[in-house]
């Protein structure tokens, strides 16, 4: 029998992180598909669109009229999944039937008053003012004494669900660490008490020396595909320094943020030349006022685009059952982006010349 290879023959990767496995099966990347289809999103769209309820100046579907807004946005989601002054209260029957009460709040983030931009599309400098928005709502919303965790995430995208193309994230905090960050804060509780060292500072040196899973670096942000990713071309963004949260970043960190997320986001829409969705956001400590040393703040990207801008990656099946399966190796995932321009498809000389 020949010798066992990470390239060659189906095999298990750990996640440190969440102690999950995920299947891989390199064998398998060249099966053919006859299955769901998507459209590819190259439609174009007006700078204003008076139907979209985030577009400055409009109405939202909850009857606010959004002001003329020239960069960044916030507000109460009008449907907050979460809400404040929820009353406290629990219900146990032997052991089985458990539940109790969650208050919380949720909001929007516009990142643009354009309808037409995405991130990647946007200039640095406009990326920077969203990362420092999420600094200042990390900060305010996590000094509420009801508050101890407060997620930011983005979904991009009609196929991630997005209801709306104009560009914009949201933020949903609560009482509770929820249940993936929680399991991420034990893993690095565990490493940190084995090896008295951090698990992501430990996991990035490694990557950084052997390289074959990088995708773009800058001075203080490594962006990655992670040895154990489930999503197609998964990227982890990591911060070189180990910091705790957003508003720990220094004024050169937040602007090397911004960099960071333009780049590997045009890496992402040069893949199939198209706005490439995603579900992405940024796991940090809890706000509940304690020391959190052990957390290393970082950003996931989970992109469900598998081989072209129609064939997508279903969690499905096996991954419902049993674990999460990829087939495309991560190795072959962050070759194929680091190969790529960090100019965006549309912009290039010919594009932006047509003769
Ligand atoms: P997506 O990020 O999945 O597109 O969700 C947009 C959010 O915007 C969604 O949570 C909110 C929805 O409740 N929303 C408003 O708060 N006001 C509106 O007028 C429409 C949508
Ligand atoms: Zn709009």
């Amino acid at each position: 029998m020949a010798l066992f290879s990470l390239i060659g023959h189906p095999h298990r990767r750990y996640n440190p992180l969440t102690d999950e496995w995920i299947l891989v099966s390199p064998h398998r990347a060249r099966r053919p598909w006859q299955g769901q289809r998507e459209k590819p999103n190259i439609e174009s769209r007006p700078e204003y669109d008076a139907d979209c309820y985030l577009c400055p100046g409009n109405r939202r579907a909850g009857g606010a009229v959004n002001p003329q807004y020239q960069a960044t946005f916030v507000f109460d989601n009008d449907f907050m999944a979460l809400l404040p002054d929820t009353p406290h209260g629990e219900v146990r029957e032997d052991d089985l039937l458990i539940a109790k009460s969650e208050s919380g709040l949720c909001r929007v983030v516009c990142f643009s008053p354009s309808h037409n931009l995405t991130l990647p599309q946007m200039s640095e400098s406009a990326i920077l003012q969203v990362v420092e928005v999420w600094q200042q709502q990390y900060v305010e919303i996590g000094q509420r004494p009801d508050i101890n965790y407060v997620q930011i995430f983005e979904n991009k995208g009609a196929m991630m669900g997005c209801s709306n193309p104009h560009p914009h994230g949201q933020i949903w905090a609560n009482a509770t660490v929820p249940h993936i960050p929680a399991q991420e804060r034990k893993a690095l509780l565990q490493y940190h008490e084995h090896k008295g060292s951090c698990l992501l500072c430990d996991y990035l040196a490694l990557e950084e020396r052997k390289g074959e899973r990088i995708v773009c670096v800058n001075d203080h942000f490594v962006a990655l595909v992670p040895f154990w990713a489930a999503w197609p071309y998964e990227i982890m963004v990591l911060s070189r320094r180990h910091l705790a949260s957003i508003d720990q970043l220094d004024g050169a960190e937040s602007q090397a943020l911004a960099n960071i997320i333009k780049r590997m986001t045009t890496r992402y829409d040069n893949l199939f030349s198209i706005s490439f969705p995603y579900t992405m956001g940024i796991h940090q400590q809890p706000t509940d006022g304690a020391p959190h040393s052990e957390w290393h703040w970082h950003m996931h990207f989970y992109p469900p685009l598998l081989r072209s801008a129609e064939v997508r990656k279903f969690m499905v099946g096996y991954e419902m059952l049993a674990n999460a399966q990829r087939d495309l190796t991560p190795e072959t995932a962050a070759d194929r982006l680091r190969q790529l321009s960090e100019v965006r498809f549309d912009q290039t000389a010919e594009c932006s010349n047509p003769q």
